[in-house]
């Protein structure tokens, strides 16, 4: 029996297309700040008792269908161990109430880390990116803390994250701001599919990619908050073009998105330096120097309630330990 806990991870350069769907090789690669806020805990025992593989999130045992991606990895971690036993997975999330934020990140990481240490593997932090990965493309990048780079690779062995910054000496911090949605959402999964089938910008984006990733890098290396904020939202916006831009179009914002944008559009024309991103889903996170965060929760608790913004501080990487 092993447990592991894992943080979620926003990218600042995105990760939106995979060039090998059943590999989750990605088309790109991208850039993220895992989070100490938002993580999820997870214990897998694997059992020759047991008739089927079992999953529990937050309490609820999910049935065969939502099941599925935890079967495939546990299904990767039996063989490479040769295990043949069944598991039984336990998983927490510690995210907010509704609030639409994607677990996928920390989930399928913790995943990785707790069931190969139960199955006995002891893999490098290395291998347990690319096992993360096979169960969701940005899990790869929750194996690390800080400022984490996810290196597109060509292959299964050569597509894994690597720490930029793992302790954050800088004072760069995160805030999400929770919109809630009754609407269910295109998942990232079809949703990249279909950019990268449909949007006729795909080869422009691959191209911007490449030049953010260098010039992030540049910003990290400098400690640029503006850079990095400015980088980050030009490429949220460029990445959200190509759900605009797919055929069928379609777009993760709602109103709300926009008064924030705008509402962060003019905390900046006052002077106070913040930028905004946003995933698959209608919330915003907001990045900026930790000076600023008194400034920016005013002005935003104008137009929305305080409970629906949180802060995060950069977090740490995976912690696995054996029950
Ligand atoms: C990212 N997102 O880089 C991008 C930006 C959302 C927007 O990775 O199909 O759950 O499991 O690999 O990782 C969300 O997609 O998709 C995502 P799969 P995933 O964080």
């Amino acid at each position: 029996m092993a447990t592991a806990k894992a943080h979620t991870n926003i990218a600042l350069v995105k990760y939106w297309g995979k060039s090998d769907q059943e590999l989750i090789l990605p088309q790109t690669s991208s850039l993220s700040l895992t989070l100490d806020e938002f993580f999820t805990t997870t214990k897998v025992n694997f059992d020759d008792q047991l008739t089927s593989d079992q999953v529990i999130v937050d309490n609820q045992q999910l049935d065969e269908k939502s099941a599925r991606k935890v079967v495939h990895v546990l299904d990767i971690v039996r063989q490479l161990s040769g295990r043949q036993a069944f598991g039984r997975v336990e998983s927490h999330n510690n995210v907010p109430m509704a609030a639409g934020l994607a677990s996928s990140a920390s989930a399928f990481a913790a995943l990785a880390g707790a069931a190969s240490t139960a199955a006995g593997l002891s893999l490098s932090r290395r291998d347990l990116s690319r096992l993360a990965r096979r169960g969701s493309g940005s899990a790869t990048r929750s194996i690390y803390g800080g400022l984490v780079e996810w290196q597109k690779g060509t292959n299964d062995k050569d597509s894994y994250a690597i720490p930029v910054m793992e302790k954050v000496d800088f004072p760069i911090e995160m805030m999400a701001v929770l919109i809630n949605t009754k609407k269910k959402k295109v998942s990232s999964r079809s949703g990249m599919q279909l950019s990268v089938t449909t949007s006729p910008y795909y080869d422009v984006w691959r191209q911007v990619v490449a030049a953010d990733m260098v010039a992030i890098k540049k910003a990290i290396d400098q400690r640029d908050i503006n850079a990095i904020g400015h980088i980050a939202e030009e490429n949220a916006l460029r990445m959200h073009a190509l759900t605009l831009s797919a055929d069928p179009g379609y777009t993760y914002f709602n109103a709300e998105t926009l008064t924030i944008i705008n509402a962060v559009k003019d905390l900046r024309a006052g002077g106070i330096n913040c930028y905004y991103t946003m995933d698959a889903g209608p919330n915003v996170k907001i990045i900026y120097d930790r000076k600023d965060r008194q400034a920016i929760i005013g002005a935003l608790s104008k137009i929305i309630s305080c409970d629906r913004l949180v802060v995060s501080q950069p977090g740490p990487g995976i912690k696995i330990w054996n029950d």
